[in-house]
């Protein structure tokens, strides 16, 4: 298990972070850990994938990656090896190609001489970005700082190395600088089957600035970011990270006073303008779709089926 417990350490500690890079960083650890072992195929590939489901709650991401690879077959351990080795790649494949193509997709919204303002570090929201600017059209990106990680700055760097006009703002800068967007474009977390966004903290306050400013606010999203779970009722955990994330010293010690660390936040779909996902440009009404025809869930009867 140690590969297992040093890639779940990864995600735990953000080094591998981004709802999409866990996701295939996941695939790829079971798939390495499928190919060393040895004995009791089934019992040790559970172990394993339930240390890594249980490193970040929120991003269905790492669900839906670990339930797809996890779903293999066989009459014996190496037919089920070469299985879930096959889903495994089967699903990196899917990442990578969705976000090109939701880039492709995406970049349409973007009209030459846009500024475009972006949260966080999403890499389906960059390929967005990116696709527009390829296409040749003058862009300029306003990105947030996104505290307390700083997720911002990676945005920033990425885009700038990229040829492309960054200004950086601090978070609390977002309703002042409105006024300048044409269009919002963020990444997500999960998707609830109700159309709802699930992504970095303050995505919420951008969307209600771009709803009063009038600014369309679009999500990019890999329909594996949506959540089958929220199809059987579940909540989406918020994860609550350390207050050391946020702040030091003597505050932190002092008895009177908490600090709180949610590292995500909900958006209602009435602030979503459209979601671009890999299989088209889509209202968050048709969230539910989605996960039925696309993750292969459905509620019959009270139980949850896989398609
Ligand atoms: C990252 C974050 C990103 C989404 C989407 O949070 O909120 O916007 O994960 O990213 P954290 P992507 O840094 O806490 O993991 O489009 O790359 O999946």
């Amino acid at each position: 298990m140690d590969l297992i417990d040093e890639a779940a350490r990864k995600i735990e500690s953000m080094e591998v972070r981004g709802a999409a890079r866990i996701a295939r960083f996941a695939a790829e650890t079971l798939r390495e850990y499928a190919k060393s072992v040895k004995t009791n195929f089934d019992e040790e590939m559970r172990r394993a994938s339930e240390r890594l489901m249980n490193t970040r709650p929120t991003a269905v991401s790492l669900f839906n990656a670990i339930n797809y690879v996890m779903s293999y077959s066989g009459e014996n351990d190496e037919e089920k090896r070469e299985s879930l080795i096959r889903r495994a790649e089967e699903f990196i494949e899917w990442v990578d190609t969705a976000r090109e193509k939701i880039g492709r997709t995406g970049a349409k919204r973007i009209v030459d001489g846009s500024t475009v303002m972006t949260h966080c570090n999403s890499s389906a929201a960059l390929s967005v970005i990116k696709h527009a600017f390829d296409e040749g059209k003058d862009i300029r990106v306003i990105a947030t700082e996104s505290r307390p990680r700083h997720q911002g700055y990676l945005t920033t760097k990425e885009l700038a190395d990229y040829g492309i006009d960054v200004t950086l703002i601090v978070d609390s800068a977002v309703r002042y600088f409105m006024k300048e967007v044409d269009v919002v474009v963020v990444g997500a977390d999960t998707i609830t089957v109700n159309g709802a966004l699930i992504n970095k903290i303050g995505t919420s306050q951008i969307a209600l600035a771009a709803k009063e400013a009038r600014v369309p606010f679009m999500v990019a999203a890999e329909t594996y970011k949506f959540s089958p779970k929220t199809l059987l009722g579940e909540l989406v955990v918020i994860e609550e990270r350390d207050a050391r994330e946020v702040i030091g010293g003597d505050l932190l010690e002092h008895p009177n006073v908490t600090v709180r660390n949610p590292a995500f936040d909900v958006t209602p779909r009435d602030y979503i303008d459209l979601i671009i996902t890999e299989i088209g440009a889509i209202p968050p009404e048709m969230a539910y779709i989605v996960i039925r025809d696309h993750l292969g869930y459905r509620e019959f009867g009270g139980e949850e089926i896989t398609l």
